[in-house]
């Protein structure tokens, strides 16, 4: 009784000066790659002090254009090593004085641009966020997480490379066949106009030459893709170009076919297959359509959610025609690699809540047919 009034009227000055919130980095546990909670709101005087629980985290400031990178002048902790054994009451501290009511974007730095990021891992969090919009909470992870996916993909691409070959001539990751180089990527950061109302800044990866993304609407346009069909086994079309807030209609036509998305090097398995920690693929799962079926299943691919303010712009440039990383180079390689290929395959570019190029194959009973895609990358 006595210890806890004395401790409500010490507090009493504290809570005068604002109130205190308090995150944990992982859990108590460290078994977990987040802040808890994962946003919060903060008044200027307030406090935030970060708890550091085992492994070794940061709590470093970035910006919603950049989730994964220090930004000028912002705030880092350092590394803050915590042993799995060590007491709660021991673990180390870190506070961040709220100054002004602007958003404070934050993220883990451990293992930075490597695939097991933290922040690309989907470690970050956020004061005073917009609840909703292009800034909100779910579009910055939406991009930390693009971050890792990147990263990831290039990973998987260099795992392959050839020991003592060319730089960026590969192996593919079955078969013998000889993968053309990999065509340089970069981060490209440009604000989007689509209509006086309408502008908002996105971060994506894409390769150089590449068009500028022009949405059309608000709404996007739709590219209807059918997949398989009587005695097909092809999407058509096979390449698709996409642009921010398009969506793209897998329609899913006679035998029984997946959409689902690989990398260049290894196309007829799905993207981190056996790799539960990477971004998983995207994956319609099977569609089996009869015969006689008048009504087609569908599977869609939307590069945005469809709040009107623009938020989660995610797109995919069409890159890389012309280059050793073409769709052509891409349908060549899965034709060597698995030989039963018939007919045209498919193409690139494409739009993803990945990041990375999205590279998609269908199946068919008849064994794997090999698809599509190829290229371009992006994301918020
Ligand atoms: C931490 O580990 C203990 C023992 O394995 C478990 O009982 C507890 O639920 C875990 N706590 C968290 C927050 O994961
Ligand atoms: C913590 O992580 C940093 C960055 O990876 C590393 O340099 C440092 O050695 C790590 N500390 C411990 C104790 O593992
Ligand atoms: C934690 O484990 C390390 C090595 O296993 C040991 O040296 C240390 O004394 C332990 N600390 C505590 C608080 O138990
Ligand atoms: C926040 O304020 C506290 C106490 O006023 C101070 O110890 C701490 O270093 C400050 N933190 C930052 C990140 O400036
Ligand atoms: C479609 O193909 C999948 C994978 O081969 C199989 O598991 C499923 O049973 C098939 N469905 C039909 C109706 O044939
Ligand atoms: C399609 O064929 C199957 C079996 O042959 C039959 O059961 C089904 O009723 C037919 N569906 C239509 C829409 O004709
Ligand atoms: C895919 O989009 C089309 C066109 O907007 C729509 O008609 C269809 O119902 C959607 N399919 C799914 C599975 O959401
Ligand atoms: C890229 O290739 C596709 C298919 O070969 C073609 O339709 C498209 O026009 C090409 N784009 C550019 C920019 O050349
Ligand atoms: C017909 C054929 O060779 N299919 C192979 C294509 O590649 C995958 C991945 O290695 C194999 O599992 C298939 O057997
Ligand atoms: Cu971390």
């Amino acid at each position: 009784m006595f210890a806890s009034i004395s401790l409500s009227l010490t507090l009493l000055p504290l809570l005068a000066l604002g109130a205190v919130h308090d995150v944990q980095v992982s859990n108590t546990n460290g078994t977990v790659l987040e802040y808890s909670p994962d946003a919060l709101s903060a008044e200027v005087g307030d406090q935030v002090v970060f708890h550091f629980n085992p492994k070794n985290h940061t709590v470093s400031q970035s910006s919603f254009a950049s989730p994964c990178g220090l930004k000028d002048g912002g705030f880092h902790s350092g590394f803050m090593p915590v042993a799995a054994n060590s007491s709660v009451s021991s673990r180390p501290t870190f506070t961040v004085n709220v100054t002004d009511t602007d958003p404070i974007w934050v993220y883990c730095g451990q293992a930075a641009g490597t695939p097991e990021s933290h922040c690309g891992l989907g470690m970050v969090f956020a004061i005073n966020c917009p609840t909703s919009g292009t800034n909100s909470f779910a579009n910055f992870k939406a991009a930390a997480l693009a971050v890792g996916a990147s990263l990831s993909a290039a990973a998987a691409a260099s795992a392959t490379a050839a020991p003592g070959g060319a730089s960026n001539t590969l192996t593919a990751a079955y078969g013998d066949v000889t993968l053309p180089p990999v065509v340089s990527e970069t981060l490209v950061t440009i604000p989007i106009t689509l209509d006086s109302s309408s502008t908002w800044t996105t971060t994506y990866t894409s390769y150089v030459d590449s068009p500028a993304p022009t949405p059309v609407s608000p709404e996007g346009a739709v590219h209807t893709v059918v997949v398989g069909g009587p005695n097909k086994l092809f999407f058509d079309p096979d390449v698709v170009i996409a642009n921010p807030r398009d969506t793209i209609v897998f329609q899913f036509h006679q035998n029984n076919h997946s959409v689902t998305q690989s990398s260049f090097a290894d196309p007829c398995r799905p993207l981190n297959e056996g790799n539960p920690s990477a971004v998983q693929a995207l994956s319609s799962g099977f569609h089996p359509v009869s015969a006689n079926a008048t009504e087609f299943p569908t599977w869609n691919i939307t590069t945005s959610p469809k709040s009107h303010c623009g938020a989660g712009m995610v797109f995919a440039v069409n890159a890389i025609n012309g280059t050793s990383r073409s769709f052509s180079a891409f349908q060549s390689v899965a034709e060597q690699l698995n030989g039963t290929v018939v007919g045209a395959i498919s193409s690139p570019s494409a739009t993803s809540t990945t990041g990375g190029a999205l590279s998609l194959r269908a199946t068919s009973g008849a064994g794997i047919v090999v698809a599509l895609i190829a290229v371009a990358a992006s994301f918020l």
